[in-house]
């Protein structure tokens, strides 16, 4: 069954610039003194797209032929960014194609700045997806990857006068030369309505509402192309574009009414990240991919089998949080009503073919839905899940070793007030492995939200460290240090990147360590330029860049990073006579729309940087960035020019982090807490390689547990109540006093993420890392073993641990 490979189209540059015309002229139909910008990316993208569809079919049917199990990784996220840059250097065509544009008098440069960036995606969840995808790909999984082709992804942030505002995003604006429509690949999906029974028993579900989901195909190529998956997203189409007869008769908005309520569902990606809005246009897009995504699923494995019964053989299905847990009940569905399986075989398959992977410990980010609205959105499903509850608490009692209070927290119902689907309960009764993603975050979940499941099912939970594919995250953002490193390390390192440790040999060596601060200041250039260009301001590259990038959250702690800030510019302005280290700290990120606390961190990060800006003072020592509009391309300029990486999240909250991995592996020195995935970072890099301060996770519990006296604290420490007086006295919001009294109240009454607890940990920490700036060798030889060592937060390795343990398909 080893078909033969297909052999590679000509890629010369001569054929690649000839085909590139080809397209511009039949596909796009411009000729090259009309064509814009766009065009020519449209007919490159055409170009490069063609030399990956062989090795994707080859790939598909190779599969089949086989009959190998199949990996399916249902996502409501992917954040993508970017795809040109990704596959050109997977398929090794980057020169080639550079020398055919520039021979067309085309620079490619130019063009690649042009692709939108696809942001289907918040943040972390859905850019761990987009590297799984390229992973899966890298090491031969066969995979699919299953979401929502929203129309807008997540919104453009522009900041005006210093606060967030949104925009939509139109990332289909020019179209979409990566994907395939695939007409003939459409379900019927259906919502509300009733339920009855026929004579054999069998449940008939009528649905009140019913859509088409259609499939949009995009090719995922692995590294050197080994492999190409498919990333099928779902589109909503009505079932009848128009209502004729009621257009006919002069109701010309109403007979397009099912045209856009379908159009609504797969329109605009929620831009909640950690707080559950309880939308029911949220559930129906849930409900939305996860129906089509099992109706296509179980078609393919049909096609091929001709029966279910070897189903968990031939398929694992990965939940990325809770997002997708409505397939628990959803393929109980199918099994049950439409291909006629008893409850028990259906249950057993259902466990044995999905798994979940839990993304978050906070409370507010558990998935649950009032009964009422699930039961008028999915009637059917509503009765599945109250029969597995019964059947699951019947499991429960049985064993003799669990409270009523216990009993009540296992239940998939919340009986507390008004009554709730529970879907982290459903995902881990439907599942027969779920896994954290880090080892602090997974054993937090075993003596928490899941405490009383791992003790009924203790081989179930499992973790699964998370990690960032090598090829975008380094060869492709940085690809001065990438071509240094395999000076040292070899040509292998992408396939392999362990071997990164051979760097650890040459990290005192003056010279290494010339090149490698070479290239650091050579990325800090591009991100000064960048600054420049973006806001006008100007930074100076020989500062030290010390960057905070991620989602604006509380939990993640930009306002201690603030606060510390706000310390610092007072404490350079009493005592400029000492010998400070010139610092830039950048900030970027988004805040959900909702989020007000958030949005004010934002204000707070601008107001300030617009006072220490403007002094003369420390003009030479301390700059503050607020860059807008945060997405993936930025991060890959950001990452690279970083010195500093802030991973200060209050301990036990952050369930991993991958920017962490990102930093570290472009050679930043991390300040961070022992939280998520930093805590094996430092183990990796070895204690000395990394800044640690602040509270454990036990000691944040402890202090919440036993009440803590944030304002004892903060009185005991000049530095933070004077920065906080500052802050909260309306110093930086002159005009607007009371801008920050409730923000900084917070912190003296409650201080629930433990910003005054850790500040003056987190100050001396930074006063650590001055140090270390000045002496640039033993920073320069921590930051080479940070690059040496990361090879194990490469995704291909968390990506063979799925397959090996979970999904059950390498060796
Ligand atoms: C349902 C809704 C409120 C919602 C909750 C949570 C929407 C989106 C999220 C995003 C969460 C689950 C998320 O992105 N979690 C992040 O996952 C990363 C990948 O595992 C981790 O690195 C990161 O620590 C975690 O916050």
């Amino acid at each position: 069954t080893n078909l033969p490979r297909p052999t590679a189209r000509e890629s010369d540059p001569t054929t690649l610039a000839a085909e590139i015309t080809e397209r511009l002229t039949y596909r796009i139909g411009k000729d090259a003194a009309a064509a814009t910008e766009h065009d020519w990316l449209t007919a490159a993208t055409l170009v490069v797209r063609d030399r990956i569809v062989d090795q994707w079919m080859h790939s598909t049917r190779e599969t089949y032929a086989k009959q190998g199990k199949r990996v399916y990784y249902l996502s409501a996220e992917f954040l993508i960014g970017r795809l040109l840059r990704d596959a050109v250097t997977n398929l090794g065509l980057m020169e080639n194609l550079q020398t055919a544009l520039s021979d067309l008098g085309v620079d490619y440069d130019i063009l690649a700045e042009l692709e939108p960036d696809a942001a289907l995606g918040n943040g972390g969840l859905g850019r761990l997806a987009a590297c799984f995808m390229e992973s899966m790909a890298s090491v031969d999984v066969p995979a699919y990857g299953y979401g929502i082709r929203y129309v807008h992804g997540l919104f453009r942030q522009d900041v005006r006068d210093g606060w967030q505002v949104e925009f939509p995003e139109t990332w289909l604006q020019h179209g979409n030369p990566w994907e395939f429509p695939r007409r003939e690949s459409s379900y019927e999906i259906g919502f509300g309505g009733h339920v009855n029974y026929d004579d054999n028993d069998t449940c008939i579900w009528t649905p009140r509402e019913r859509y088409m989901a259609e499939a949009y195909d995009t090719p995922i190529v692995g590294w050197q192309a080994k492999r190409v998956n498919t990333l099928r997203l779902w589109k909503a189409e009505p079932l009848d574009p128009i209502r004729l007869e009621a257009f006919n008769a002069g109701d010309h908005i109403g007979a397009l009414q099912d045209s856009n309520k379908a159009e609504a569902l797969s329109r605009v990606l929620y831009p909640a990240d950690e707080t559950l809005a309880g939308q029911e246009l949220r559930l129906r897009q849930e409900y939305f991919f996860c129906s089509a995504s099992l109706q296509d699923i179980l078609r393919r494995h049909l096609q091929q089998y001709d029966s279910l019964s070897n189903l968990a053989d031939k398929v694992a299905i990965q939940l990325n949080d809770t997002h997708p847990a409505v397939s628990v009940a959803e393929l109980m569905r199918l099994m049950m009503d439409v291909h006629g399986m008893a409850f028990d075989d259906a249950w057993d398959l259902t466990k044995r073919t999905i798994a979940y992977t839990n993304h978050t410990l906070l409370p507010e980010a558990l998935e649950s839905w009032a009964v009422p609205l699930f039961e008028r959105m999915l009637p059917r499903h509503m009765q599945i899940i109250f029969q597995i509850n019964a059947r699951v608490l019947k499991e429960v009692r049985v064993t003799n070793a669990f409270s009523d209070e216990q009993i009540a927290a296992m239940s998939l119902i919340d009986e507390n007030g008004e009554r709730r689907v529970r879907m982290g309960n459903l995902a881990f009764a439907g599942a027969h492995s779920i896994n954290g993603v880090s080892g602090l975050h997974t054993d937090l979940m075993k003596k928490t939200v899941f405490a009383d499941y791992h003790k009924l099912y203790p081989l179930r939970i499992n973790n699964k460290t998370n990690g960032i594919t090598p090829r975008r995250w380094l060869a492709q953002a940085n690809p001065d240090l990438y071509a240094l490193c395999r000076e040292v390390a070899g040509d292998d390192i992408l396939s392999d990147l362990d071997q990164l440790k051979a760097l650890d040999t040459v990290a005192e060596d003056a010279a290494f360590q010339e090149r490698f601060r070479a290239i650091k200041r050579a990325n800090k250039g591009k991100l000064a330029d960048l600054v420049k260009d973006r806001i006008g301001l100007t930074v100076h590259p020989d500062a030290m860049f010390d960057i905070q990038i991620k989602r604006i959250h509380e939990y993640k702690r930009q306002l201690l990073n603030i606060i510390e800030t706000v310390a610092l510019y007072d404490q350079m302005r009493s005592h400029p006579e000492r010998n400070w280290a010139p610092r830039v700290k950048f900030f970027a990120g988004k805040a959900a729309p909702s989020y007000h606390n958030a949005k004010l961190i934002i204000k707070l990060a601008n107001d300030v940087a617009r006072a220490i800006n403007r002094d003369p003072a420390v003009r030479d020592l301390l700059r503050v960035v607020f860059l807008p509009n945060y997405n993936v391309s930025l991060a890959e300029v950001m990452v690279p020019g970083a010195d500093l990486s802030e991973q200060i999240s209050t301990a036990g909250m952050e369930a991993s982090g991958t920017g962490n991995m990102k930093f570290a592996l472009n050679g930043a020195l991390t300040i961070g807490t022992l939280d998520g995935a930093n805590v094996e970072m430092k183990e990796n890099v070895g204690d000395d390689n990394i800044i640690i301060f602040g509270m454990t996770a036990a000691e944040v519990e402890a202090a919440r547990r036993d009440g803590h006296n944030p304002s004892a604290i903060i009185d005991g420490s000049p530095e933070l109540k004077q920065a906080l007086n500052a802050i909260e006295s309306g110093v930086f919001s002159p005009g607007d006093e009371h801008r920050y009294r409730d923000l900084i109240g917070g912190l003296r009454t409650s201080d629930w993420f433990m910003v005054a607890a850790d500040f003056e940990a987190y100050a001396s920490a930074q006063r650590h890392v001055d140090g270390l700036w000045k002496t640039p060798a033993t920073w320069d030889a921590m930051a080479i073993r940070n690059t040496a060592r990361m090879g194990y937060f490469s995704s291909d390795r968390t990506i063979r641990q799925y397959a090996r343990e979970i999904w059950g398909v390498l060796d």
